[in-house]
């Protein structure tokens, strides 16, 4: 039987949504890249995302970060993020979480530093003040009014964009944007995202829309433009405003003129915390990059150890 191994890792959360990034005891991707870490990591190496973020070691929110040698030499790192049943396109409360865990480590100060992601290279401002802020990859709104029917709740009806991932955002629909409503969200979204795939509903070149955003007024009281609630991809609900999904929400109020350039939205997650965005249009195009500040908080450091007489070394249900 093989030795134990030991994987260690820093724990933040961004907003309340919780970030694992590994730092140690990985296997190492032997390709330069965070594209070819993402192909490695699903190929070679599921058993890290397993045994990282399922029970009886982590739980379904939870979004891990795996770092890997950038393609690109002013990025400080690249980075792969997954979740609780694969890797993910981008996550920026990931890389909120990530800043502060660099920081932590003492491997990156006050200032700008670019991340490479599958998606394309970000950048991330650490401000002396402990927030950062994020300017993401070029985002547009692909569908204005997009109708889908969801057994029992009827025509539903949303705009598609693409933040670094795919979303449906949802306005006034369905249940009220409330936590007390939790359950009742997460029924609502996983219809609609079982529509969507149903209905063959799709971003551009036929990728899945895997994340759901239901919009609706603030809770008195929140200073924020709006309240989110977010279904991620293996149905957790995002505790943090989603800032992938902010992005897109971005997309679409300066696709509709709804948002000035340069203006700020305040975008609450269903707990109540805020992101602030703003964007600027590219030149020529619909797209526009979106700029997210948000701040995180380290909260652990510790190692796993991954035993071959564990029957759930690796997580339950694999
Ligand atoms: O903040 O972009 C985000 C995100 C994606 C999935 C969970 N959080």
């Amino acid at each position: 039987m093989s030795d134990p191994i030991s994987i260690r890792f820093i724990d933040s959360h961004t907003g309340g949504e919780p970030t694992r990034v590994v730092i140690d005891g990985a296997p190492i991707c032997p390709t330069p890249g965070a594209l070819a870490a993402r192909d490695f990591l699903a190929a070679e190496a599921d058993w890290l995302r397993r045994a990282l973020i399922l029970e009886p070691r982590g739980f379904e929110a939870i979004v891990g970060a795996y770092l890997c040698e950038p393609t690109d030499s002013d990025c400080v790192t690249g980075v792969v993020f997954f979740n609780n049943v694969a890797c993910l396109n981008s996550c920026l409360h990931g890389t909120i979480g990530l800043v502060k865990t660099l920081e932590h480590l003492g491997r990156i100060t006050p200032g700008v530093h670019k991340i490479e992601t599958p998606v394309g290279v970000i950048e991330a401002t650490l401000s002396p003040n402990g927030t950062v802020t994020v300017s993401n990859v070029p985002c547009y709104r692909l569908v204005a009014e997009q109708q889908v029917e969801v057994p029992n709740y009827g025509t539903i009806t949303g705009e598609i964009a693409w933040g670094g991932n795919w979303f449906f955002l949802i306005q006034n629909q369905g249940p009220p944007v409330r936590f007390d409503h939790l359950d009742e969200l997460t029924a609502f979204t996983s219809a609609v995202s079982q529509a969507l795939q149903d209905q063959g509903i799709t971003g551009e070149n036929n990728e899945l829309i895997d994340h759901i955003e239901s919009f609706g007024p603030p809770a008195p009281g929140l200073d924020a433009d709006s309240q989110n609630f977010v279904l991620c991809p293996g149905k957790a609900y995002d505790r943090s405003p989603c800032g992938t999904g902010t992005s897109a929400k971005l997309a679409c109020l300066a696709a509709s003129e709804k948002l000035a350039e340069g203006d700020t939205w305040r975008q609450a997650s269903i707990i109540g915390t805020c992101f602030s965005g703003q964007f600027t249009r590219l030149p020529d195009s619909q797209k526009v990059t979106p700029v997210i500040t948000g701040s995180a908080h380290v909260t652990g450091e510790s190692t796993f150890i991954l035993d071959p007489r564990d029957p759930f070394q690796f997580g339950i249900n694999p």
